[in-house]
């Protein structure tokens, strides 16, 4: 037990040192290392995880789409499993981004269990920011947009884990209806206009 402790004390100060230059998108550039210690905290405070693999992942599953890290480097301080659940959710950056977007939604169901229980965390805790603190750039649509891909990627693989899916759930909630407020808000300016000029 106090050797799986000093692992996940090692893999905050590996993730630290890989992600020290990146700031997350919200409008006040939060550290990035905030992001995976957020996914660790999810998983055992809400989700009540206890497996200690998959918190490990967890804190390091953006080192090797996002940083320098190799699957070999990850080999060598965490072992052979943390590395190829690692390697499960990392997109291939080689591709396009819609491109990389279609393949999560494809290939969630096919993931191994542990890699299943990171992606839940990930999209938990990115609605969960957007929902309360966009990316300065990011216009309603595109918000409204990342909320239902999450949900497609989700929805690919329900059954793994009640207890977060309902945590996706209760996040998807919050996704924005900027489309359907504009809808509305048309008419009710153009209404009292026409009137006033019939009269
Ligand atoms: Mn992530």
């Amino acid at each position: 037990m106090q050797f799986r402790h000093a692992l996940l004390l090692k893999a905050i100060a590996f993730a630290a040192e890989k992600h020290r230059h990146q700031r997350r998108k919200d409008p006040e550039a939060s550290p990035y290392i905030n992001h995976p210690i957020d996914l660790a905290n999810v998983l055992v405070q809400e989700g009540r995880v206890r497996d200690t693999t998959v918190l490990i992942a967890a804190l390091l599953h953006d080192t090797l789409e996002d940083t320098q890290t190799t699957p070999d480097e990850l080999a060598a301080a965490f072992g052979g499993e943390v590395r190829d659940i690692v390697l499960e959710v990392t997109d291939n950056k080689k591709l396009k981004k819609h491109k990389r977007k279609e393949l999560q939604v494809k290939h969630g169901p096919h993931l191994t269990r542990k890699a299943r229980l990171v992606k839940l965390a990930d999209k938990i805790c990115n609605l969960r920011d957007v929902a309360v603190n966009p990316p300065a750039r990011w216009p309603l649509k595109r918000q409204i947009e990342y909320f239902d891909w999450a949900k497609s990627v989700i929805d690919g693989m329900r059954g793994t884990h009640p207890r977060l899916e309902a945590l996706f759930d209760a996040v998807y909630e919050q996704r924005p209806h900027a489309l359907r407020w504009q809808h509305h808000a048309k008419p009710a300016v153009r209404g009292p206009h026409l009137r006033r000029s019939r009269s």
